[in-house]
């Protein structure tokens, strides 16, 4: 895999809007994380996060990505939520600040920690704004989020634009996983008129149309993980990357 950030936005001019399957190394199986990523694959996935703000155990996503990397064709972009999350044999990293936390340490310092690993490892730095919006989920406890409620577009504004100034090139809105509410298409829409850069939307999207009202919105790139962690089938899975995939933006 030559350059992630290239490929992603090649295969954005193609398919207008990509789909991340996000799996967290600490829930699902080596063996049926691999399989689900075979699958998602085939359905046209353009790449697999692997991470999660509670997955510390370095080790068991190390083999993860150990598995995957063999597994499949499509990049493997690690998701930390700590210095934990940074491990070898992955394409790229979102290294990401969480610029809405209360704590320093999620902003710069775990990114001084984790950064001689991530030059280490060869991995792709993909420099990050993570927004987190809403409460109660497990990104937002561990790291610290100072809330922007769902329907304070202009506070997310602020902080994407703030992202571009900083010269990020990814912006990632979190709702967060499992979230009961995603991130509104409001939102997105206020964050696309200022940030130029890509759009991640993630955060309780389960169907092609929630998917799509994003996409529409301007999200470049929608995240799903625990509607298939819960059971949820490939065939909405599907759905969704076929929906996202044929909307005129
Ligand atoms: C979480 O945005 C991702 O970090 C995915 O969220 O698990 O709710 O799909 P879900």
């Amino acid at each position: 895999m030559p350059n992630v950030e290239s490929y992603l936005k090649a295969t954005l001019k193609k398919k207008k809007a990509l789909l991340f399957v996000l799996i967290d190394s600490e829930i699902s199986e080596i063996k049926s994380a691999a399989n689900l990523a075979k699958e998602v694959e085939k359905i046209g996935a353009s790449a697999i996060l692997v991470g999660g703000s509670s997955a510390i155990d370095q080790f068991g996503m190390a083999q993860t990505v150990k598995i995957l990397k063999k597994s499949i064709k499509i990049p493997i972009i690690l998701f930390p939520g700590n210095v934990t999350g940074v491990v070898p044999g992955a394409d790229a990293i979102l290294f990401s600040s969480l610029l809405n936390s209360d704590n320093p340490y999620f902003i710069s310092q775990a990114q001084a920690l984790g950064a001689p690993s991530v030059l280490k490892f060869g991995l792709e730095p993909l420099p990050t704004a993570y927004i987190i919006i809403g409460e109660g989920t497990s990104a937002w406890f561990i790291g610290s989020a100072r809330t922007i409620p769902f329907e304070k577009s202009n506070l997310a504004a602020m902080y994407a634009l703030s992202a571009q100034f900083l010269g990020m090139r990814f912006v990632y809105l979190e709702a967060g996983s499992g979230a009961k509410s995603n991130v509104k298409p409001e939102m997105v829409a206020a964050v696309r008129k200022v940030f130029r850069g890509f759009l991640i939307v993630g955060g309780g999207i389960k169907n092609a149309q929630t998917a799509a009202e994003l996409v529409k919105a301007g999200a470049d790139g929608i995240v799903i993980g625990t509607m298939l962690e819960k059971g949820g089938s490939l065939k909405t899975l599907a759905d969704i990357v076929k929906t996202i995939q044929n909307i005129r933006k």
